[in-house]
């Protein structure tokens, strides 16, 4: 039994609206004005199976906690039979531009280089941008404003050279470490990123079983599109790693509670409080995206109901709303009251705030990080920060007492070694991995994984270094780290898959 294609494709306006998803049908007319992302993209699905949609921006427990039972309506009687009634039914101009999409990445797909001939962690984004749907490419790749921080996250690191010593006996070389006291592969770690399940129907599990197959810590984010229990699940095995968590600190600290003790209990290793992200950043590419998605042509339920387009940065907008602007320094004692766990502040900017976390004695752990470049454009690298930091925590004996982290722009094994050399304990890599996931799924991360490890070994050789231990400041030339010279040094392979910057387009264009 189960309802039929032709009596749920009946409820398509907003007077009626039903929607599927992964194979049942719910009565979602009520819920309409309540839902965070507003009612427009509801109705676009209205009568029809929203699971594409829904998937990436919601966890899966989503409609169970926010869906009254009373409109969970059953199962779906046929889904073959929807998908039929999809086919026949009128497309709106919106849809056909989407349905051409799909079978241009089907094709792409098909033409993909295979695997081994990603030989880096650049050309796994070139195969990405060829393969993924516009938008989620967009949502990935986007950065803030003018996307300078972005492009100089890169550059910075192309203005540091190494000092290599020689003969040094480097026949065995130890990529291992520690991170708050445990003990991984590799100094790298997957840096927390949202909505996985935008670039593979996987999402984020496909980064954790990688990060299990190498040994590596996988930082889960607040605002994944698998459920985080999910996440702890798939990582579970034998030689287990670890994983941290990071955090979006909910205005109402109850919840934020929960999830730090929650994450505690199922053996997460250190909190992650994300401190550069009072609001989203402005990222128009996304925008941008989202306006040829959804902008005039809007489906027929749209026009009628005559609701206006919205490209503003919808789901990573609405999904974010809950998160606290008014977090502050005097929270801190909070965070410390309610977990064991090492603390860590992700975002940090300046060396005057790294030493005021130390001094506090409440925080193990700061990360060096601009987002991405998703926030505040004209954020300085985390590399500069790092080479700022490093010699003040010091002169204040304040060095020993947490642990220094950077993130962004990093894709080679000598860029890691560079913000090792400077002081760093590890390095989170975010969009690399994502790309890879995208591309070619947890076979992808891990290809990944195995190429920096390979570059790392053979750089710490040709650096004269066997151990982390051996990596210091001694062994490289930041003399030109903090002059800004105008434009992008020629960096080739990164200015292959930059998108160029754009302009509002002609209509007839
Ligand atoms: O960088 C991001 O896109 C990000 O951190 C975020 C924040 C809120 C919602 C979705 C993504």
């Amino acid at each position: 039994m189960g309802l039929s294609a032709k009596e749920i494709g009946q409820h398509s306006s907003r007077q009626s609206c039903w929607v599927i998803v992964h194979g049942s049908v719910y009565d979602v007319t009520d819920f309409l004005p309540e839902h965070p992302g507003g009612e427009k993209i509801i109705l676009k699905y209205a009568g029809r199976d929203a699971t594409a949609a829904f998937d990436p921006v919601h966890p899966p427990d989503t409609l169970d906690k926010y869906l009254d039972k009373s409109k969970h309506l059953g199962p779906v009687a046929d889904m073959a039979a929807v998908v039929e009634a999809d086919k026949s039914r009128k497309k709106t101009p919106e849809e056909e531009a989407e349905a051409a999409e799909a079978a241009a990445i089907e094709e792409a797909r098909a033409n993909m280089p295979p695997l081994d001939s990603c030989y880096n962690l650049l050309d796994f984004e070139a195969v990405a941008r060829r393969v993924m749907k516009k938008g989620a490419w967009a949502y990935y790749s986007s950065a803030a404003d003018d996307e300078i921080s972005l492009r100089e996250n890169r550059a910075a690191f192309q203005r540091v050279w190494f000092r290599p010593r020689i003969l040094i006996d480097v026949e065995r070389v130890d990529l291992s470490t520690r991170m708050f006291g445990a003990r991984v592969a590799a100094p790298f770690y997957v840096t927390a990123t949202a909505l996985g399940k935008l670039g593979h129907p996987d999402g984020e599990t496909c980064l954790t079983k990688a990060a299990a197959r190498h040994q590596v810590v996988q930082m889960i984010p607040t605002l994944a599109s698998c459920s985080f229990d999910e996440i702890m699940d798939a990582a579970e095995g034998p030689g287990n790693p670890y994983q941290w968590l990071q955090l979006y600190v909910n205005k109402d600290r109850e919840i934020t509670r929960k999830i730090i003790q929650h994450a505690e209990k199922r053996g997460c290793r250190a909190l992650f409080i994300t401190v550069d992200a009072p609001q989203l950043g402005r990222r128009e590419k996304d925008m941008r995206a989202k306006e040829a998605a959804l902008g005039d042509g809007g489906s027929s339920v749209q026009k009628s109901e005559g609701l206006k387009s919205d490209n503003s940065q919808g789901a990573a907008r609405a999904i974010s709303s809950f998160i606290d602007p008014s977090l502050c320094w005097d929270d801190l004692p909070w965070f410390r009251s309610v977990t064991r766990l090492p603390i860590v502040l992700k975002g940090v900017q300046r060396a005057e705030d790294v030493v005021r976390a130390a001094e506090t004695g409440l925080v193990d752990g700061v990360v060096l990080s601009n987002h991405g470049g998703r926030q505040l454009d004209f954020a300085r690298s985390s590399l500069e920060v790092l080479a700022e930091t490093m010699p003040i925590l010091k002169a204040r004996g304040l060095d020993r007492r947490i642990e220094v982290y950077v993130d962004g722009g990093l894709r080679r094994a000598t860029d890691i070694l560079k913000a090792l050399c400077l002081g760093a304990k590890g390095v989170g890599i975010g969009r690399p991995f994502l790309y890879a996931m995208s591309a070619y799924g947890v076979d992808g991360v891990d290809r990944a994984m195995s190429l920096l490890k390979d570059e790392l070994e053979m750089d710490m050789r040709l650096l004269g270094a066997r151990t982390m231990d051996d990596l210091g400041p001694e062994l490289v030339d930041t003399r030109s780290l903090t002059s800004h010279p105008n434009g992008v040094p020629d960096d080739h392979l990164a200015l292959n898959v930059y998108d160029p910057l754009q302009v509002p387009a002609q209509r007839n264009a």
